[in-house]
Protein backbone atom coordinates (compact mmCIF):
# COMPACT_ATOMS: atom_id res chain seq x y z
CA UNK A 1 0.00 0.00 0.00
CA UNK A 2 1.38 3.51 -1.05
CA UNK A 3 2.35 5.92 1.88
CA UNK A 4 -0.04 8.73 1.40
CA UNK A 5 0.21 10.68 5.13
CA UNK A 6 4.13 10.80 6.48
CA UNK A 7 5.96 13.49 9.15
CA UNK A 8 8.34 13.54 11.81
CA UNK A 9 7.97 12.83 15.33
CA UNK A 10 10.52 14.13 18.13
CA UNK A 11 11.06 12.26 20.95
CA UNK A 12 12.64 14.22 23.95
CA UNK A 13 12.84 13.58 27.57
CA UNK A 14 15.88 13.51 30.55
CA UNK A 15 18.79 10.55 30.02
CA UNK A 16 17.53 7.13 31.12
CA UNK A 17 13.41 8.19 30.47
CA UNK A 18 13.21 5.49 28.39
CA UNK A 19 13.35 7.30 24.70
CA UNK A 20 15.30 4.39 23.09
CA UNK A 21 13.22 2.26 24.45
CA UNK A 22 9.82 3.43 23.30
CA UNK A 23 11.10 3.88 19.79
CA UNK A 24 12.50 0.67 19.19
CA UNK A 25 8.87 -0.56 20.52
CA UNK A 26 7.39 2.19 18.01
CA UNK A 27 9.14 0.75 15.38
CA UNK A 28 9.15 -3.09 15.92
CA UNK A 29 12.56 -3.28 15.42
CA UNK A 30 15.98 -2.25 17.29
CA UNK A 31 17.26 0.99 15.64
CA UNK A 32 18.84 2.40 19.16
CA UNK A 33 20.65 1.22 21.68
CA UNK A 34 19.61 0.90 25.36
CA UNK A 35 21.17 0.21 28.18
CA UNK A 36 20.64 1.27 31.97
CA UNK A 37 23.42 4.30 32.00
CA UNK A 38 22.22 7.72 31.52
CA UNK A 39 23.14 9.81 28.47
CA UNK A 40 23.70 6.06 26.56
CA UNK A 41 22.18 8.15 23.15
CA UNK A 42 24.88 10.90 21.92
CA UNK A 43 24.06 11.56 18.36
CA UNK A 44 20.22 12.34 16.85
CA UNK A 45 19.23 9.72 15.20
CA UNK A 46 15.75 8.55 12.84
CA UNK A 47 13.41 5.46 13.34
CA UNK A 48 11.44 4.66 10.31
CA UNK A 49 7.72 3.42 11.60
CA UNK A 50 5.59 2.35 8.37
CA UNK A 51 2.64 1.46 9.12
CA UNK A 52 0.76 1.99 5.64
CA UNK A 53 -0.55 4.39 4.49
CA UNK A 54 0.90 6.24 7.11
CA UNK A 55 4.93 6.96 7.77
CA UNK A 56 6.46 8.14 11.56
CA UNK A 57 9.79 9.19 11.32
CA UNK A 58 10.76 9.34 14.75
CA UNK A 59 13.88 11.32 16.14
CA UNK A 60 15.55 9.69 18.97
CA UNK A 61 17.46 12.50 21.00
CA UNK A 62 20.42 12.41 23.50
CA UNK A 63 18.62 12.97 27.29
CA UNK A 64 18.80 16.47 27.97
CA UNK A 65 21.24 17.61 30.99
CA UNK A 66 23.43 20.06 32.16
CA UNK A 67 26.41 19.72 29.78
CA UNK A 68 29.68 19.62 31.61
CA UNK A 69 31.87 18.80 28.46
CA UNK A 70 31.88 20.21 25.23
CA UNK A 71 30.14 16.90 23.88
CA UNK A 72 27.66 17.22 26.18
CA UNK A 73 26.70 20.58 24.90
CA UNK A 74 26.64 19.31 21.63
CA UNK A 75 24.18 16.41 22.58
CA UNK A 76 21.85 19.02 24.76
CA UNK A 77 22.22 21.30 21.26
CA UNK A 78 20.85 18.49 19.36
CA UNK A 79 17.76 18.42 21.27
CA UNK A 80 17.16 21.85 20.63
CA UNK A 81 17.57 21.40 16.91
CA UNK A 82 15.52 18.45 16.84
CA UNK A 83 12.26 20.08 17.77
CA UNK A 84 12.30 22.44 14.87
CA UNK A 85 10.45 21.36 11.75
CA UNK A 86 8.49 18.42 13.53
CA UNK A 87 4.96 17.43 12.76
CA UNK A 88 4.29 15.96 16.52
CA UNK A 89 6.91 15.83 19.86
CA UNK A 90 6.60 13.16 22.63
CA UNK A 91 7.90 14.14 26.02
CA UNK A 92 9.21 10.85 28.24
CA UNK A 93 9.00 11.05 31.45
CA UNK A 94 9.68 9.25 34.70
CA UNK A 95 6.80 8.36 36.79
CA UNK A 96 7.25 10.85 39.62
CA UNK A 97 5.20 13.43 40.83
CA UNK A 98 6.90 16.37 39.99
CA UNK A 99 7.58 18.91 37.08
CA UNK A 100 11.69 18.95 37.00
CA UNK A 101 13.90 21.27 35.72
CA UNK A 102 14.75 19.09 32.68
CA UNK A 103 11.04 18.74 31.85
CA UNK A 104 10.20 22.42 32.30
CA UNK A 105 12.83 23.02 29.78
CA UNK A 106 11.82 20.86 27.42
CA UNK A 107 8.03 21.67 27.64
CA UNK A 108 9.52 25.03 27.08
CA UNK A 109 10.87 24.30 23.62
CA UNK A 110 8.07 21.96 22.63
CA UNK A 111 4.96 23.58 23.71
CA UNK A 112 4.11 25.43 20.68
CA UNK A 113 0.71 25.85 18.52
CA UNK A 114 2.43 24.32 15.63
CA UNK A 115 2.52 20.30 16.42
CA UNK A 116 0.35 18.64 18.84
CA UNK A 117 2.67 18.03 21.74
CA UNK A 118 2.32 14.33 23.66
CA UNK A 119 3.25 13.30 27.22
CA UNK A 120 4.18 9.71 27.89
CA UNK A 121 4.76 8.97 31.32
CA UNK A 122 6.60 5.74 30.83
CA UNK A 123 7.70 2.73 33.23
CA UNK A 124 4.35 2.50 34.97
CA UNK A 125 5.22 -1.14 35.31
CA UNK A 126 7.05 -0.45 38.40
CA UNK A 127 4.22 1.42 40.55
CA UNK A 128 1.09 0.81 41.66
CA UNK A 129 -1.69 2.31 39.04
CA UNK A 130 -3.19 4.66 41.83
CA UNK A 131 -0.05 6.47 41.89
CA UNK A 132 -0.41 7.56 38.13
CA UNK A 133 -3.02 10.40 39.13
CA UNK A 134 -0.51 12.44 41.45
CA UNK A 135 1.96 12.38 38.06
CA UNK A 136 -1.00 13.52 35.72
CA UNK A 137 -1.51 16.16 38.08
CA UNK A 138 1.53 17.82 38.28
CA UNK A 139 1.87 17.96 34.46
CA UNK A 140 -1.47 18.65 32.78
CA UNK A 141 -1.49 22.52 33.62
CA UNK A 142 2.40 22.64 32.57
CA UNK A 143 1.49 22.91 28.74
CA UNK A 144 -1.61 22.24 26.16
CA UNK A 145 -0.78 18.59 25.86
CA UNK A 146 -2.67 16.86 23.38
CA UNK A 147 -3.22 13.65 25.41
CA UNK A 148 -1.35 12.27 28.05
CA UNK A 149 -0.54 8.51 27.84
CA UNK A 150 0.51 6.18 30.91
CA UNK A 151 2.47 3.51 29.24
CA UNK A 152 5.64 1.19 29.98
CA UNK A 153 7.94 1.36 26.33
CA UNK A 154 9.58 -1.90 27.89
CA UNK A 155 6.29 -4.04 28.56
CA UNK A 156 4.43 -2.29 25.37
CA UNK A 157 1.66 -1.29 27.53
CA UNK A 158 -0.20 1.93 26.42
CA UNK A 159 2.66 1.92 23.06
CA UNK A 160 -0.06 1.27 20.38
CA UNK A 161 -2.60 3.94 21.97
CA UNK A 162 0.41 6.35 21.63
CA UNK A 163 1.19 5.12 18.23
CA UNK A 164 -2.57 5.78 17.05
CA UNK A 165 -2.35 9.29 18.09
CA UNK A 166 0.80 9.98 16.39
CA UNK A 167 -0.04 7.88 13.14
CA UNK A 168 -3.54 10.09 13.07
CA UNK A 169 -1.26 13.05 13.33
CA UNK A 170 0.65 12.65 10.51
CA UNK A 171 0.07 15.06 7.36
CA UNK A 172 -0.31 14.31 3.99
CA UNK A 173 2.67 13.54 2.18
CA UNK A 174 5.18 11.04 0.57
CA UNK A 175 7.35 8.70 2.10
CA UNK A 176 9.90 10.23 3.30
CA UNK A 177 12.11 7.35 3.52
CA UNK A 178 11.91 5.03 0.87
CA UNK A 179 10.71 1.04 1.73
CA UNK A 180 13.14 -1.14 3.52
CA UNK A 181 15.10 1.80 5.20
CA UNK A 182 14.55 1.59 8.76
CA UNK A 183 16.95 4.33 10.27
CA UNK A 184 19.05 6.95 8.66
CA UNK A 185 22.20 5.54 10.37
CA UNK A 186 25.18 4.29 8.13
CA UNK A 187 26.39 0.38 8.86
CA UNK A 188 29.07 2.27 10.23
CA UNK A 189 27.45 3.78 13.29
CA UNK A 190 24.95 1.29 13.87
CA UNK A 191 28.18 -1.24 14.34
CA UNK A 192 30.12 1.38 16.61
CA UNK A 193 26.85 1.89 18.98
CA UNK A 194 26.07 -2.09 19.23
CA UNK A 195 30.05 -2.13 20.53
CA UNK A 196 29.20 1.06 22.68
CA UNK A 197 26.47 -0.38 24.44
CA UNK A 198 28.01 -3.34 25.13
CA UNK A 199 30.99 -1.38 26.90
CA UNK A 200 28.25 0.40 28.57
CA UNK A 201 26.48 -2.59 30.39
CA UNK A 202 29.66 -4.42 30.92
CA UNK A 203 31.61 -1.63 32.26
CA UNK A 204 31.19 0.78 35.41
CA UNK A 205 29.72 4.30 34.43
CA UNK A 206 33.34 6.57 34.23
CA UNK A 207 35.33 4.04 31.86
CA UNK A 208 31.97 3.80 28.55
CA UNK A 209 30.95 7.64 29.50
CA UNK A 210 35.23 8.75 28.29
CA UNK A 211 34.64 5.97 25.68
CA UNK A 212 33.69 6.07 21.56
CA UNK A 213 33.87 3.47 19.07
CA UNK A 214 34.86 3.89 15.14
CA UNK A 215 34.56 1.37 12.53
CA UNK A 216 38.04 1.20 10.69
CA UNK A 217 37.03 -1.78 8.50
CA UNK A 218 34.07 -3.09 7.25
CA UNK A 219 33.83 -5.54 4.30
CA UNK A 220 32.20 -8.21 3.52
CA UNK A 221 33.89 -11.46 1.99
CA UNK A 222 32.90 -12.75 -1.69
CA UNK A 223 33.62 -16.62 -1.05
CA UNK A 224 31.68 -16.88 2.01
CA UNK A 225 30.08 -13.93 2.70
CA UNK A 226 31.55 -13.12 5.90
CA UNK A 227 31.33 -9.86 7.24
CA UNK A 228 34.51 -8.28 8.86
CA UNK A 229 34.69 -5.66 10.88
CA UNK A 230 37.82 -4.02 12.61
CA UNK A 231 36.31 -1.10 15.16
CA UNK A 232 38.81 0.97 17.68
CA UNK A 233 38.01 2.08 21.19
CA UNK A 234 39.30 4.87 22.06
CA UNK A 235 39.52 5.86 26.20
CA UNK A 236 40.19 9.02 27.94
CA UNK A 237 42.36 7.73 29.94
CA UNK A 238 45.15 4.74 30.22
CA UNK A 239 43.53 3.41 33.32
CA UNK A 240 40.37 2.89 31.38
CA UNK A 241 42.53 1.17 28.61
CA UNK A 242 43.81 -1.60 31.16
CA UNK A 243 40.02 -2.14 32.30
CA UNK A 244 38.22 -2.13 28.88
CA UNK A 245 41.07 -4.92 28.11
CA UNK A 246 40.64 -6.64 31.29
CA UNK A 247 42.30 -9.55 32.76
CA UNK A 248 44.46 -11.59 30.21
CA UNK A 249 42.08 -9.86 27.69
CA UNK A 250 38.42 -11.17 29.21
CA UNK A 251 36.80 -7.55 29.18
CA UNK A 252 37.39 -6.95 25.77
CA UNK A 253 36.86 -10.93 24.56
CA UNK A 254 33.39 -10.71 26.40
CA UNK A 255 32.35 -6.79 24.57
CA UNK A 256 33.63 -8.66 21.34
CA UNK A 257 31.64 -11.67 21.68
CA UNK A 258 28.15 -9.79 22.49
CA UNK A 259 28.79 -7.04 20.32
CA UNK A 260 29.25 -9.97 17.55
CA UNK A 261 26.04 -12.33 18.14
CA UNK A 262 23.88 -9.19 18.25
CA UNK A 263 25.78 -8.19 14.61
CA UNK A 264 25.35 -11.44 13.64
CA UNK A 265 21.74 -10.80 13.87
CA UNK A 266 21.60 -7.78 11.70
CA UNK A 267 23.77 -9.28 8.72
CA UNK A 268 21.90 -12.44 9.47
CA UNK A 269 24.76 -14.61 8.74
CA UNK A 270 28.76 -14.62 10.37
CA UNK A 271 30.89 -11.62 11.43
CA UNK A 272 34.26 -11.14 12.62
CA UNK A 273 35.06 -8.69 14.85
CA UNK A 274 38.08 -7.17 15.84
CA UNK A 275 38.50 -4.56 18.17
CA UNK A 276 41.47 -2.72 18.98
CA UNK A 277 41.90 -0.41 22.15
CA UNK A 278 43.58 3.20 22.38
CA UNK A 279 44.04 6.22 24.40
CA UNK A 280 43.34 9.91 23.52
CA UNK A 281 43.27 12.18 26.58
CA UNK A 282 40.29 14.37 26.75
CA UNK A 283 38.82 13.39 23.61
CA UNK A 284 35.44 15.01 24.96
CA UNK A 285 36.53 18.55 25.04
CA UNK A 286 38.75 18.30 21.85
CA UNK A 287 36.67 19.59 18.43
CA UNK A 288 39.02 18.06 16.46
CA UNK A 289 38.36 14.89 17.73
CA UNK A 290 34.52 15.38 18.60
CA UNK A 291 34.40 15.87 14.65
CA UNK A 292 36.75 12.87 14.00
CA UNK A 293 33.77 10.63 16.14
CA UNK A 294 31.35 12.25 14.32
CA UNK A 295 29.90 15.16 16.35
CA UNK A 296 29.23 17.95 14.22
CA UNK A 297 29.36 21.41 15.57
N1 LIG B 1 10.82 -0.92 34.11
C1 LIG B 1 10.93 -0.24 32.97
N2 LIG B 1 12.15 0.11 32.51
C2 LIG B 1 12.22 0.81 31.36
C3 LIG B 1 11.06 1.19 30.62
N3 LIG B 1 11.47 1.88 29.53
C4 LIG B 1 12.81 1.91 29.58
N4 LIG B 1 13.27 1.28 30.67
C5 LIG B 1 14.67 1.08 31.08
O1 LIG B 1 15.26 2.34 31.33
C6 LIG B 1 16.65 2.34 30.96
C7 LIG B 1 16.93 3.48 30.00
O2 LIG B 1 16.27 3.25 28.78
P1 LIG B 1 16.70 4.01 27.44
O3 LIG B 1 15.67 3.69 26.42
O4 LIG B 1 18.14 3.76 27.12
O5 LIG B 1 16.54 5.53 27.92
P2 LIG B 1 16.86 6.87 27.11
O6 LIG B 1 15.81 7.86 27.50
O7 LIG B 1 16.99 6.60 25.66
O8 LIG B 1 18.26 7.27 27.75
P3 LIG B 1 19.42 8.24 27.14
O9 LIG B 1 19.76 7.73 25.77
O10 LIG B 1 20.54 8.06 28.10
O11 LIG B 1 18.89 9.62 27.15
C8 LIG B 1 16.91 0.95 30.36
O12 LIG B 1 17.47 0.13 31.36
C9 LIG B 1 15.53 0.48 29.96
O13 LIG B 1 15.41 -0.93 29.94
C10 LIG B 1 9.77 0.78 31.14
O14 LIG B 1 8.72 1.03 30.58
N5 LIG B 1 9.79 0.08 32.32
MG1 LIG C 1 18.56 6.86 24.39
Amino acid sequence: MQIERAGVVAVVGRPNAGKSTLINHLCGEKVAIVTPKPQTTRLRLCAVCNRPPVQMVLIDTPGFHTPRTKLGKMMVRTVRESVHDVDAAVLVIEPVPSVGDIERNLIMQCNKPAFPFYLAINKIDTLPRENLLPIIAAYQNEADFAAILPLSAKKGDGVEALAELLLEAMPASPALFPEGMMTDQTDQVLISETVREKLLICLDDEVPHGAAVTVERLSERKRDGLVEIEAVITCEKESHKGIVIGKNGAMLKKIGSLARAELEEMYEGPVFLKLWVRVREGWRDNDAQLRNFGFRQ
